[in-house]
């Protein structure tokens, strides 16, 4: 009798560990036809964060659908049909719209707007002007400078900021480079195991307070550059003391008032970090730390008023677009990670962090959803790569013909 209700028990087991294994299968079957309903079925790209549609895909997403239905009657089946595949990914809409951003947002940015902390006076040109991708690109090189306070720039050619700056040119110490990488903070880079991917490129820039230590897998473990804000030097007390910082060249940037040149700025800087970068400059001498010049957000902002068909926020473009630039001439190549936010997107704000806002991705004070537009427009990878990895590959401006 015990024989019986055992066997019955272990038969009972047996049903049962059949059971699940096969809903294991058909869970694991049903993900990857809900990744391939995605590809072969999504002709509109959106962004979608916590439920809400940031943007429905027009225009030249659009345009891409449109090519596919023109290819289909002049090329063949099977070409038509991988265009249609690559082109169905989910990922950023580079024509997304304020319009399409949660109300609080929304009302953040007419807020910056109406209140122009920065006495932005730009005329034009645009909004709104249509620039293919090289062009852009054109623009960037010849429009945007990138470089540093020099030694020799009035105040810092004073006593009082003798030996501060670093003697040797930015030019000199870093680049040029092949593969270069711009590891955003955002949330979507946990459980990324993009790590070794990552450190695998020949210069790694990063920001602010964003740690590797603990998250290598994740997000490499190199820093080459580290594009701190003022905000961060004149505040967080943990700047002098963490190790964090001691790695790579430093650069911090402030926010100048519109149209001031470093003078002008120095009287009224937003954050007066000059006493802690002097500070710091003591305790590190052999670490090369830059000041941006001031005048470089601007000028990469006018750029983005100028291709945004509505006003953008009046602020300097976030840490992320200005390290992109700076990375973008100095390198042939520079693959971003998780600006244009992938499969993984959250709006936990960094991977580092359990704090949730929305703002850190779609943007508040920083005018983030155009920068996004323009990298998108930039991007010469696959949407598969952004969906995938987070990743949107820009070329370097250093070989560009224009
Ligand atoms: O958040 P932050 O940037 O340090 O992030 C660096 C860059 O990564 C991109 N990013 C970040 C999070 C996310 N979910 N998506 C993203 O795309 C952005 O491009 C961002 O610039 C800054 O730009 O300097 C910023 O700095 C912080 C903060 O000052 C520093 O972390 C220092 O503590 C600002 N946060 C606050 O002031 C509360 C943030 O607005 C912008």
């Amino acid at each position: 009798m015990i024989h019986v209700i055992l066997r019955k028990k272990l038969s009972y087991c047996v049903l049962a560990f059949f059971l699940f294994a096969i809903i294991c299968v058909w869970k694991e079957r049903r993900k990857g036809s809900y990744y391939e309903d995605i590809k072969l079925e999504t002709e509109e790209f959106q962004v979608v964060t916590s439920g809400e549609r940031l943007a429905k895909g027009s225009g030249s997403q659009s345009s891409v659908s449109t090519q596919d239905k023109n290819s289909q009657t002049v090329g063949s089946a099977r070409s038509s049909a991988k265009a249609k595949v690559e082109a169905s990914f989910q990922v950023w809409n580079k024509d997304s719209s304020s319009k399409n951003l949660p109300s609080r947002l929304q009302s953040i940015r007419r807020n910056y707007l109406n209140m122009n902390k920065y006495k932005v006076s730009y005329k034009g040109p645009g909004p709104g002007v249509k620039m293919s991708a090289e062009a852009l690109r054109c623009h960037l090189r010849d429009r945007v400078n990138v470089s540093m306070v020099e030694p020799t720039d009035f105040p810092f050619n004073t006593s009082e900021w003798e030996g501060f700056l670093p003697k040797e040119n930015f030019r000199t110490k870093a680049g040029p480079w092949g593969r270069c990488a711009v590891v955003s903070s955002a949330g979507s880079l946990k459980s990324s195991q993009l790590g070794q991917e990552i450190d695998d490129h020949d210069a790694i820039l990063r920001f602010n307070a964003a740690p590797t230590a603990s998250f290598q897998k994740d997000v490499g473990t190199k820093t080459t550059i580290r594009l701190i804000n003022s905000q961060l030097v004149t505040t967080d007390g943990r700047f002098l003391r963490d190790s964090l910082y001691s790695e790579g060249i430093l650069i911090v940037w402030d926010p100048s008032i519109y149209h001031s040149d470093i003078p002008k700025w120095y009287q009224h800087p937003d954050y007066n970090f000059f006493k802690n970068f002097k500070s710091y400059r003591k305790m590190h001498p052999d670490q090369p730390f830059y000041i941006l010049r001031p005048q470089m957000p601007w000028e990469l902002w006018e750029i983005l008023q100028e291709i945004s068909p509505e006003a953008i926020q009046p602020n300097p473009p976030s840490s992320g677009m200005l390290g992109i630039m700076i990375m973008m001439t100095l390198c042939d190549q520079v693959d971003i990670y998780e600006f244009l936010p992938s499969k993984r997107k959250t709006d936990v704000c960094y991977y580092y962090q359990k704090f949730f806002d929305s703002a850190c991705t779609m943007g508040a004070y920083h005018p983030l959803l155009f920068e996004k537009n323009m990298v998108k427009h930039l991007n010469q990878g696959t949407d598969e790569d952004i969906y995938l990895h987070g990743k949107a590959t820009l070329p370097g401006l250093r070989t560009i013909h224009c």
